[in-house]
């Protein structure tokens, strides 16, 4: 089929039903309707940041995967660029084009993709044109035939692709039956020939249970091999019979062909609501990286809505001062801001009055006195019947806390999901938190101390709230609190098939 063909087939009126829903964030990228999930092939090619994704331009379904593609120059606003790659009609890319990232082979930028054909993904490869726009697959995929011989695996899929001198290296996520979850390491001369070296790191799935945060899971999706300032980073969603756990990341050392952990953090506290991210480092020596904030409405709703999925603000990452990293939206969003209102110094409760809204940026700096909490409500109706709540708590002793984010009552919706969500924070000795809300409607990243928590939250009542409000238990300060309307970056429908 063409893409003509195709578009002629997609839902009706899918990208118009997509923007005209009041869920649907405003300065988050977002597909142009239908499906999205996964950043893939991030990069940043000649001062250009491209960013593909999983996608489906037919339906909010997660069915046939293509690759859509969009480009920036600031990381704030995106133009839509031709979808980059569509499963082929034979071929074992046939039933969808999963997961996997963009390297540059002597200049010849080359996508290293799963392709998948029935239950099964294998590593495919695919050559573009100079400026990125026309893909062309490699005859010769898939490029490796099965995952590795006599190894029982749980699944195999998804790509972090690198150059070490003149060999390429590649890791393949999967997981061992009976062991846990895997990174398998490839070496290759020309990104067509594959040679196995070995698991990188294999999980222990038996330790823990799949309701610990920290499960590593059966099988590793998006493996993702970095280093920041020294430190290396092996990042990957866990995953066990087909559900999306959590992101987590050992920090070790990557050292020959293993990678020696020496400890295992959680990336984002929202579970999967910050799901299969993916990194590049930019032109500055940046760490970036975008993960997929996933639905939380009942799937009538989303077919209704006509489109699924959010990509998270990019994330800039560096080192934090206690051996895990740091996570804050890269500081080009502020071009975003708008209508600026400043609040504080005060002690105790606040009049927010004044700040409303379902585009905010939210910026506060607050110093809690041990066994203090500081409570942030955002999209709260007048009546108080529905509203989120990210509460700050610093433990009695003084040297721990949590961070928490209350959707219980965010939604009178009986098919949404309201479970709430938290993770530890930590605190210097003067109790200080740099907290930072950002609202965009469904959409919502919050970041404490470094911390990151990403969720989703849908009002029944979602032009009512707008409220905004802060209540204090024990002795707490808010030293500031400023906050900012944002400005849309999607100010019309978008083609499906750009
Ligand atoms: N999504 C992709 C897979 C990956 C999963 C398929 C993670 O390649 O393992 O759309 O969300």
């Amino acid at each position: 089929m063409t893409h003509d063909l195709i578009a002629a087939t997609v839902e009706e009126g899918l990208a118009e039903r997509a923007f005209r829903d009041p869920h649907r964030p405003r300065f988050h990228f977002t597909s142009p309707g239908g499906w999205l999930n996964d950043p893939n092939g991030l990069s940043h090619w000649d001062g250009v940041y491209h960013l593909f994704y999983q996608y489906n331009p037919l339906a909010p379904a997660h069915h046939r995967i293509h690759w859509g593609h969009a480009t920036s120059t600031d990381l704030v606003t995106w133009t839509d660029e031709p979808v980059a790659l569509v499963p082929g009609t034979t071929g074992p890319d046939r039933d969808g084009c999963w997961s996997g990232v963009l390297v540059d082979d002597g200049g010849v930028p080359t996508l290293v993709y799963s392709g998948r054909h029935g239950e099964r993904e294998l590593p495919c490869v695919a050559t573009g044109s100079p400026d990125l726009r026309h893909w062309t697959k490699d005859p010769a995929n898939p490029v490796i035939a099965a995952p590795p011989e006599g190894v029982d695996v749980t699944a195999y899929r998804d790509h972090c692709v690198w150059k070490e001198g003149d060999v390429w290296r590649q890791l393949v996520g999967s997981g061992i039956r009976g062991q846990g979850g895997t990174a398998f390491l490839y070496e290759s001369q020309d990104l067509r020939h594959w040679r196995y070296v070995g698991p990188l790191l294999t999980g222990d799935a038996s330790h823990g249970t799949a309701a610990d945060l920290d499960w590593t899971g059966t099988m590793w999706e998006c493996v993702d091999l970095f280093r920041v300032d020294g430190t290396d980073v092996l990042a990957f969603s866990a995953w066990d019979e087909g559900a999306t756990h959590h992101p987590l990341y050992w920090t070790g050392r990557y050292e020959g062909d293993r990678f020696e952990p020496s400890a295992l953090h959680r990336l984002d506290y929202g579970q999967n609501y910050f799901y299969a991210p993916q990194s590049t480092r930019d032109a500055h020596g940046r760490r970036i990286v975008f993960g997929w904030l996933q639905e939380g409405r009942g799937e009538e709703a989303t077919a209704r809505a006509g489109w699924s999925g959010v990509m998270s603000l990019p994330r800039l990452v560096t080192p934090g001062p206690d051996g895990a990293l740091a996570q804050a939206p890269v500081p080009e969003l502020a071009r975003l801001r708008r209508d600026h209102v400043h609040v504080g110094p005060f002690e105790g409760d606040a009049d927010l009055d004044a700040i409303r809204g379902d585009q905010l940026d939210l910026e506060t700096t607050l110093r809690l006195a041990p066994g203090a909490t500081v409570r942030l409500g955002v999209r709260e109706t007048p009546d108080g019947a529905e509203r989120t709540v990210v509460e700050i708590t610093r433990d009695p002793a003084g040297t721990s806390g949590t961070l928490r984010l209350h959707r219980e009552a965010s939604s009178l919706d009986p098919d949404v999901d309201t479970a709430p969500r938290h993770g530890d924070l930590p605190f210097g000795p003067d109790g200080t938190v740099e907290l930072r809300v950002l609202v965009d409607h469904s959409a919502l990243e919050v970041f404490a101390n470094g911390r990151a928590l990403a969720a989703r939250v849908y009002p029944t009542r979602p032009d009512e709230a707008t409220g905004v409000s802060l209540t204090t238990t024990g002795r707490a300060t808010v030293a500031r609190l400023d906050a900012w309307h944002m400005a849309p970056i999607e100010t019309a429908p978008r083609p499906l098939w750009p």
